[in-house]
């Protein structure tokens, strides 16, 4: 049993191709719209579709047998097949929300579903459509719906690099237990020191975990850069000043849980009035309602970029767009494993788009 997929810039041209190869007698397994990212980092959409010998022409077939043998690429088209109905019923459940301008613009309720699917709340997919004005012309094409909405996403969100400047740059990195601090404070020195060769230095602020220290001089000796301790103001003060020479000094505080309002004031008295970025760190894989109270009651440590780790462990990434629109907030960094220092970007707002979607 031959499993082949043909790719065309329409169904009828596909089409052509199956018959071309397979013959009339030829079985479509599948249909798909598909896209792919152009060389000028737009979109460009194709047709793929997967097709089989039919009975008479698949020799491998023994014509006595009454057993069925499917290969493991027809298996996976048919899964593929079963997801994309599923898709399909996801969309329609919601159409019959939408208003009539919805369903008369081609691919408008494709892209939407597209958009919820990804973890994009549904306001603000119904908005981007909106707002890209496809609703006003009749004449969008699939792909142009597509382009324009992607465009609308990218005016709503930003991206920011702190680190790219000359001047110092002192930044600390805070958010709750376990979210990856540590792992992109030295994913970051990383970076900085070997890639850009700045000097850079580290602080640790985080006098709860015995191991904390040792976990960030580890990585310190591993790059050869100086670490030091500093857990109240004095030490602080003395730790800042040592550092004085270096280009980036990135300072690792403790996790802490973010309804802990207690420690959160007690870190705003340690580093809050100090002339410290501060990137708030937020798992990409926790619930969108728990994203948003940690924004909130991080906001005393006035925090101006967030970072988003963990995306690797999620595929509702759209919630990172959500968020970035909700509260006004830049992205810094996105961080994508466990390997220091490769799995960490900053990314551009295509990188952003190119996560979610
Ligand atoms: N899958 C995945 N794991 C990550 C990522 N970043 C960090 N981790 C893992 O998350 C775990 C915790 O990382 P840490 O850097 O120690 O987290 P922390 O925020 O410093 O933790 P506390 O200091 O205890 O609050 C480690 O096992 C890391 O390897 C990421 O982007 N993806
Ligand atoms: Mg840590």
């Amino acid at each position: 049993m031959k499993v082949k997929k043909f790719q065309g810039n329409t169904i009828a041209d596909t089409m052509r191709l199956v018959g071309k190869e397979m013959g009339p007698e030829a079985l479509i397994l599948s249909t798909e719209k598909k896209h792919r990212i152009t060389n000028d980092n737009g979109y460009d959409e194709y047709f793929e579709i997967t097709a089989m010998h039919g009975p008479d022409q698949d020799n491998d077939v023994p014509e006595e047998s009454n057993e069925t043998h499917f290969s493991r690429d027809a298996i996976n088209t048919l899964r593929s097949e079963l997801m994309s109905i599923k898709e399909m019923m996801f969309i329609l459940d919601r159409s019959r929300m939408l208003t009539e301008s919805f369903r008369s613009v081609p691919g408008a309720i494709n892209i939407f579903g597209r958009l919820v699917r990804s973890g994009i709340n549904e306001y603000y997919a119904r908005r981007f459509l909106e707002k890209s004005g496809i609703f006003e012309k009749n004449d969008f094409s699939q792909q142009d719906v597509r382009k324009q909405v992607l465009k609308e996403i990218l005016k709503e969100i930003d991206v920011c690099d702190p680190f790219d400047t000359k001047q110092q740059v002192i930044a600390a990195f805070i958010g709750s237990t376990g979210v990856g601090k540590t792992t992109t404070v030295a994913k970051i020195a990383a970076n900085e020191f070997l890639l850009k060769k700045k000097r850079v230095g580290f602080i640790s602020i985080d006098n709860y975990r015995i191991a904390a220290l040792d976990q960030l001089k580890t990585y310190a000796s591993i790059l050869g850069i100086p670490c030091l301790p500093a857990f109240n103001q004095k030490e602080l003060a003395f730790a800042l000043n040592r550092m004085q020479d270096k280009d980036v000094i990135l300072i690792d505080t403790a996790g802490q849980s973010h309804y802990d309002y207690d420690r959160i004031h007690e870190l705003q008295a340690l580093i809050g009035t100090r002339p410290i970025t501060k990137h708030l760190l937020i798992s990409a894989g926790i619930h969108e309602s728990e994203m948003t109270r940690v924004a909130k009651n991080f906001k005393k440590l006035d925090y101006s970029t967030y970072i988003f780790t963990k995306t690797d462990e999620t595929r509702q990434r759209g919630v990172i767009i959500n968020q970035l629109i909700a509260q006004k907030m830049p992205i810094s960094f996105v961080t994508t494993g466990q390997r220091v220092p490769e799995d960490i970007m900053t990314p551009t707002k295509m990188d952003v788009l190119r996560l979610v979607f």
